[in-house]
């Protein structure tokens, strides 16, 4: 009786160590596992964006604030990117370059530096095993043809550099304005050429008409009707604030998906489209839901602690440097 006693205790410690030899190293991977080593690389099928093993993807994530806005680019540091990843459950950092406001890239700014930055911003993005966008932000330059020959050098060295990575991504237009979508597509090709020359696979977003709202063309959808051809993996920006752009927007980018139509939303903000204003909760929630229900990506903006509603950081918490705090609050 004793025997058989200890023999079926023999057998319990026996079974759990096994059992707890198996458990030790998936724990370890799971933890260890970072969204672009779990997805690697992405694609577009269909409306969907999804991952290297064609299960439908979601990126979620933040956007700096302009690159080039704060003295001393406080914001690209891995710090910060690793609390967006670890605290805020993030897999993407859009990397905002404006090519006109606060001496841009293309209106005086240092061009050396802000190369400098983004290919900062790659490397701790790649370290930490997140999606990363490089935005090529234009805004008050309207149309995007404007800077065609600067946004043809910087895509160009841009693509060669990363072409043997699977997490970066080209946003060749943040915001056309002031220009329809003919012009657009016209500049959308011959970046997309650019590109594809060093880089036949990644994803690449196009901006559209209207601040990147698909056009103001009522039910008639002129970019769902005429999509850009012969490349594939091109997504189709939509930006919204919640405060501003309500059910029409958002039935707008429904019946773009419906038709077939890629749309990333790689820039959001909660508040007015100003950036600053009051946070419309609400309004907020019903655009997560819906981007959700449709598998629909999302950035929003911005990572700064300018002193403005749409920033994710208050004001008085520390600019510098990543220890200190930054995105953490
Ligand atoms: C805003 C910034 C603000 C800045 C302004 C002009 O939040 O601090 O002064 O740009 O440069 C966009 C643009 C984005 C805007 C944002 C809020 O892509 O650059 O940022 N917005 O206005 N489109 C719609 C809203």
């Amino acid at each position: 009786m004793e025997n058989r006693k200890q023999t079926v205790c023999f057998r319990a410690v026996l079974f759990c160590l096994i059992a707890m030899f198996l458990w030790q190293p998936c724990k370890v991977t799971a933890k260890k596992q970072t969204p672009a080593a779990a997805h690697g690389r992405l694609a577009v099928k269909g409306a969907d964006l999804v991952d290297a093993k064609g299960r439908k993807f979601q990126l979620r994530g933040v956007s700096t604030h302009g690159i080039n806005w704060d003295v001393g680019y406080p914001y690209i540091n891995k710090e910060a990117f690793q609390t967006l990843r670890d605290d805020w459950g993030a897999n993407a950092v859009r990397l905002a370059m404006y090519t006109s406001e606060y001496n841009g890239y293309c209106s005086g700014g240092n061009q050396r530096e802000l190369k400098n930055q983004i290919a900062k911003g790659v490397q701790y993005a790649t370290e930490l095993g997140m999606y990363v966008i490089i935005d090529w932000h234009i805004l008050s330059d309207g149309n995007p043809n404007t800077h065609i020959k600067e946004a043809k050098q910087f895509f160009d060295e841009m693509s060669r550099t990363y072409r043997k990575q699977k997490n970066v991504i080209y946003e060749i237009c943040n915001e056309p304005n002031g220009c329809d979508w003919k012009n657009i597509k016209s500049y959308a090709n011959q970046i997309i050429k650019t590109i594809r020359k060093n880089d036949k696979k990644t994803i690449i977003v196009v901006g559209t008409p209207t601040w990147s709202q698909l056009g103001l063309d009522g039910t008639h959808n002129e970019v769902a009707d005429s999509p850009i051809k012969g490349y594939r993996n091109i997504m189709y920006a939509l930006h919204f604030y919640a405060a501003t752009h309500k059910a029409d927007l958002r039935n707008k980018m429904t019946a773009a998906i419906n038709k077939g139509l890629p749309v990333f939303v790689t820039e959001y903000g909660i508040c007015d489209a100003s950036g600053n204003g009051a946070i419309d909760k609400k309004e907020a929630d019903r655009w997560i839901q819906t981007m959700d229900e449709y598998g629909v990506s999302y950035i929003a903006w911005n990572l700064s602690n300018k002193q403005e509603s749409s920033s994710i950081i208050k004001s008085k918490q520390s600019r510098t440097h990543g220890k200190v705090g930054v995105a953490r609050r």
